[in-house]
């Protein structure tokens, strides 16, 4: 390729550029999900907790909102890059300052035409009269000025974990629950008000397999009722807490297939050691395949007192695919001049 100047003079030419083969799988793909062939939504009154507002296309004050999209356009194994809702304001009264709307996960199965304050569809009541959920996935700070804050979209919320996991089947797509629990008045829009002003779901993804993310895998281990307690997230189902009291933080017990319940299971034995031949030494472990969030490093001790990590050149890795786990395996050679040596794991949080 060459290029012309003003006066038609050509440049030399440019080295050739290879072509670049483009793994399909790594296409981003976008999604746009709004409006009522897209989504479901009704208000909830607390004050009127057997009338259905399935059909109103907005309200002048919210109390509860539920919105649920449908995803059957979305693969089961995906990698989501973004996923971002949004709402319409049309309408603020009585602002005060530090309120929010929070945003929180569906736990129960629900219906756009029967769904009540009472009811999450035809003679099935909610546990929890208001909407049935567990934790929050997002809020939104209200902010005062009609310029920002009527007639507009709320900054959108990232949702790009939870929609990951509803594409997986991590934790059923039952939709999220908005609720205005400040003092300031909020109009809002509903899915029957045309997609200028609709809720909408916007989602990016590619073809790759679904990552082995902490968030997904903790949906496992623990329950809905521990994710609706705020609290829990520091003492049981956060990746750092440590409900089993074992020394391995969640993340840690994720990382290694370990049972973040059950204290004293393999975590001491993590890392198991085999004499592979004169002098050389294998060291296996188990590492959750494709984990995030963590490393892994191999530290020596000669006297059990100090210790230091070994430098990757140092250790050859060779790994055993097994599914969701795999074996690791690092041969190390003996250290000359030194009649014993010491090995342990470290996981490092990112
Ligand atoms: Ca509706
Ligand atoms: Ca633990
Ligand atoms: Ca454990």
């Amino acid at each position: 390729m060459s290029a012309f100047d003003a006066a038609d003079n050509e440049s030399d030419q440019s080295a050739a550029v290879p072509a670049i083969t483009l793994d399909p799988s790594q296409v981003v793909h976008t999604l746009r999900l709004q409006g009522t062939a897209q989504s479901a939504d009704a208000f909830l009154f607390e004050n009127n907790p057997s009338t259905n507002y399935g059909a109103s296309n907005y309200v002048s004050t919210i109390d509860h909102f539920l919105v649920r999209f449908d995803l059957a356009a979305l693969p089961t194994n995906c990698r989501i890059v973004s996923a971002r809702a949004a709402f319409y304001v049309w309408a603020q009264s009585n602002y005060q300052p530090n309120q929010y709307l929070d945003i929180f996960r569906v736990t129960r199965a629900w219906t756009e035409d029967a769904v009540t304050w009472n009811n999450a569809s035809t003679g099935v009541v909610w546990t929890t009269p208001g909407g049935d959920r567990a934790e929050r996935v997002g809020r939104i700070l209200q902010l005062s000025g009609s310029a920002n804050w009527d007639h507009v979209f709320y900054p959108p919320v990232d949702l790009r974990l939870l929609v990951q996991k509803w594409a997986a089947g991590t934790v059923p797509n039952n939709g999220l629950l908005m609720i205005h629990s400040s003092l300031t008045g909020i109009g809002l829009k509903a899915s029957e008000y045309g997609t200028g002003s609709a809720p909408y779901l916007e989602i990016t993804y590619t073809e790759e397999d679904t990552p082995a993310l902490y968030e997904l895998w903790m949906h496992g281990p623990f329950t809905d009722a521990q994710f609706a307690d705020p609290a829990g997230e520091a003492t049981t189902w956060g990746r750092s807490a440590d409900p089993d009291g074992d020394g391995a933080i969640n993340l840690f017990e994720y990382s290694l297939g370990t049972d973040p319940n059950a204290a004293g299971d393999e975590l001491a034995g993590a890392l198991r050691c085999a004499g592979a031949g004169d002098d050389t030494l294998d060291l296996t472990f188990g590492r959750r395949t494709g984990a995030t969030g963590v490393a892994y490093s191999l530290e020596r001790s000669y006297d059990l007192a100090s210790w230091s990590v070994v430098p990757a050149a140092e250790r050859s890795e060779s790994v055993v695919a097994a599914g969701e786990m795999e074996d690791v395996v690092w041969q190390v050679q003996a250290a000359a001049g030194q009649p014993r040596a010491f090995y342990r794991l470290r996981l490092t949080a990112q």
